[in-house]
C-alpha cells in the first residue's frame, strides 16, 4: 500500500485492486468512505475507496465474478512522481491477464487539494474491444439523511431495483431514504453530493464517462453484506463513474480511451 502526503491531503493507494482507499484533506472528514470490515484478501475486493471496474459492470451470466477482474488482481507501481506543485502522482499497471484480450491498462491517481483518477486502455489486439469501466467511488457523508445529490435532473436511468426498468430523474435534488441502485445513461453532468450534515459539498466531475450510478444499499443489503457494517449506509453514498450497460466502450484496434474522474469539496455556502 503506498501512503501519500502532500501539503494539502493524505491518500492510501494498495497495489491490490489499484485501489484508493483514503483521500482526505487536513482539517476536513475523509472524503472516501471505507467500511470498517472490509476485507484484505488475495481473491475478494476492498469495501469502500475508489474500486476500479473493469472490463465488466454487474455480474454478466457468463462471468466469474462480479465487477470485473482489475479489483482482485495485483497491479504494478510504474511510476511515482511528486511535481513541483507539490502533488504527488502513481502511475500503476495492470500486468497482463489471460483471460483479457491483448490490451495495456494502467491507472493514474494525482493527489493534491483534490483527487483525480484516470482509467487508461489501449486495444493491442486485432479485433475490436468491448468493455465496460467504472470508477464505483464511495463518499463518506455524516448522515444519509441529510443528503442530497442534484445534476441527475431528467436524466435517463436503469433502475437496477426495478428489472432495469428505465425511468427518467425528476428530482432536482435527489434524497435517499431506502436502497437506490440507478445506472443514469448518457450523462457527462457533474453531479454533487450535499451533505448538511458534515456542512460540505462534495462535486464529482467526470471525463470520458456517459454514464452515473447512484448506489445506497440501505438496511437490509447493508445487513446481507458480510464485508459492510450493518449501520454503515448512514455513513456513505456512492457516485461512480464510468461507461456500463449501453455506454459500454468499443475500443477499435490500437486506440486509447480514458475515463478519468476529478473529486473536490467545498464547505457548504453559510445560507
Ligand atoms: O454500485 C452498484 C452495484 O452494482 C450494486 O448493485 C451493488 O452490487 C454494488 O455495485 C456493490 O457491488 P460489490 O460487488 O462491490 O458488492
Amino acid at each position: 500500500m503506498l501512503e501519500i502526503v502532500t501539503p494539502w491531503s493524505t491518500a492510501e493507494v494498495y497495489l491490490h485492486g489499484a485501489h484508493v482507499t483514503h483521500f482526505q484533506k487536513n482539517g476536513e472528514p475523509p472524503l472516501l468512505f471505507m467500511s470498517q470490515v472490509s476485507r484484505f484478501l488475495r481473491d475478494a475486493p476492498i469495501r469502500g475507496g475508489i474500486p476500479v471496474i473493469f472490463p465488466w459492470f454487474g455480474k454478466p451470466v457468463d462471468k466469474p465474478l462480479q465487477h470485473g477482474i482489475a479489483r482482485v488482481r495485483n497491479w504494478e507501481v510504474k511510476e511515482l512522481a511528486s511535481p513541483a506543485d507539490g502533488s504527488v502522482t502513481v502511475k500503476l499497471r495492470l500486468p497482463y491477464c489471460s483471460d483479457l484480450p491483448a490490451c495495456a491498462v494502467e491507472y493514474v491517481v494525482t493527489v493534491s487539494r483534490t483527487l483525480r483518477a484516470e482509467l487508461v486502455v489501449t486495444n493491442k489486439s486485432e479485433k475490436e474491444f468491448a468493455f465496460e469501466n467504472c470508477l464505483h467511488t464511495y463518499f463518506t457523508v455524516g448522515d444519509i439523511g441529510s443528503v442530497s445529490v442534484t445534476g441527475l435532473k431528467g436524466v435517463k436511468y436503469l433502475d437496477q431495483l426495478d428489472s432495469l426498468a428505465r425511468k427518467v430523474e425528476k428530482e432536482n435534488r435527489i434524497h435517499i431514504s431506502s436502497e437506490v441502485d440507478r445506472v443514469y445513461v448518457d450523462t457527462k453532468h457533474t453531479v454533487s453530493v450535499h451533505d448538511a450534515s458534515l456542512k460540505r459539498i462534495i462535486r464529482v466531475e467526470k471525463e470520458g464517462s456517459a454514464s452515473t450510478v447512484v448506489w445506497n444499499p440501505w438496511i437490509a443489503k447493508a445487513k446481507a453484506m458480510q464485508d459492510f457494517g450493518d449501520e454503515e449506509y448512514q455513513k456513505m453514498i456512492c457516485v461512480e463513474s464510468g461507461n456500463v450497460n449501453g455506454n459500454a466502450v468499443k475500443l477499435a484496434p490500437g486506440k486509447t480511451v480514458s475515463l478519468r474522474i476529478k473529486l473536490s469539496s467545498t464547505g457548504l455556502k453559510k445560507t
